[in-house]
């Protein structure tokens, strides 16, 4: 079996990474009715934005329509996502956050 995939692994031997593990977008979504500060706060408190920096990506979400938040492994994006909606929906507003895998 000495040169079939996996070989290696089988006589416990490390084989150098090939792959990384995949990146993920997190985005925020644009909508008519979460208030401008509201959406400033969210990106300071998960995304450690500086104010500077989050009425920047803000602003760039009210006018595309979408913006990046950060890039992260899956399960923190998966993490971010989560916090954000339920932050938004127990804070009565209709703010979206989703991810997107990166090519
Ligand atoms: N469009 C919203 C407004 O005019 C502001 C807003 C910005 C909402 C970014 C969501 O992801 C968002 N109040």
């Amino acid at each position: 079996f000495g040169d079939e995939p996996g070989a290696d692994l089988l006589l416990q031997e490390a084989r150098p990474q090939l792959k990384q593990p995949p990146l993920y977008k997190v985005l925020l979504l644009n909508d008519d009715y979460t208030p401008m500060d509201f959406v400033v706060q969210v990106l300071e408190q998960f995304f450690a934005m500086n104010y500077e920096q989050a009425v920047q990506v803000m602003l760039h979400v009210h006018t595309r329509g979408a913006g990046v938040c950060g890039v992260f492994s899956r399960d923190i994006a998966e993490t971010k996502v989560t916090q954000v909606n339920d932050y938004s929906r127990a804070n009565h507003h209709p703010l979206l956050c989703t991810m997107e895998a990166m090519p």
